[in-house]
């Protein structure tokens, strides 16, 4: 069975557990990281030296990297509606997926440091220009599905999931957002998927 390293509360590892929803794929969770501790462990850093999760074993094929893992996952069980063979298609799932992870990632882990990981209020300027990069990033987004149904176009695919543990974040976080009326509308459909429900355990 596929082990998975890391913990349903990190955003980077409930993008693998959803894919595996996604694709029914039967794994199990190796608790590491957070409250688990673990992640300097040697034996754990012979698996992934970056020491971060996740982390999987696919009967002795060690991956790390979230997204190097969600795309492995797709194309071993041939899911050609996540992950598309029309060059095109892929390149516009592609282009959203590096995307969350250069740029939306670190606007809403700025938003998590400066609020509920700090420990004093943060200074209002600092807080307002996160709040309006946030607001930037995430009205890329809502562009996109003023277009499309979905972030890579008319169907769901692996695009949707990492903006999606984005969205999800952002919109539980004690902070101003812009009214984005396209990506509220389409949060509301994708969260009501099976591999979504973790989003909210
Ligand atoms: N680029 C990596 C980032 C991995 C990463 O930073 N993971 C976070 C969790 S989301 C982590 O390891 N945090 C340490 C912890 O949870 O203890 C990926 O996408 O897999």
């Amino acid at each position: 069975m596929l082990k998975i390293w890391g913990h349903r509360a990190a955003p980077n590892v409930a993008k693998v557990l959803w894919t595996c929803t996604e694709l029914g794929i039967d794994h199990e969770l190796l608790p590491i990281g957070g409250s688990h501790g673990g992640l300097d462990d040697a034996g754990y850093r012979r698996l992934n030296p970056n020491g971060r999760i996740p982390t999987i074993d696919d009967n002795g094929f060690i991956l790390w990297e979230s997204h190097a893992i969600m795309r492995y996952l797709a194309r071993r069980e041939g899911a050609d509606a996540l992950y598309p063979g029309d060059p095109r298609t892929v390149a516009l799932v592609d282009q959203w997926l590096d995307w969350q992870a250069a740029h939306l990632a670190q606007a809403v882990r700025d938003l998590v440091r400066l609020t509920i990981k700090a420990g004093t209020p943060p200074p209002a300027e600092q807080l307002a220009r996160a709040e309006a990069e946030a607001d930037v990033l995430f009205g890329i987004v809502d562009a996109a599905l003023e277009a499309s149904r979905f972030i890579a176009g008319s169907a769901f695919t692996l695009a949707d999931i990492p903006i999606g543990i984005a969205v999800r974040r952002w919109t539980t976080l004690p902070v101003k957002r812009a009214p984005l009326a396209a990506l509220g509308q389409w949060f509301d459909e994708v969260r009501r998927r099976p591999g979504a429900a973790l989003l909210s355990s």
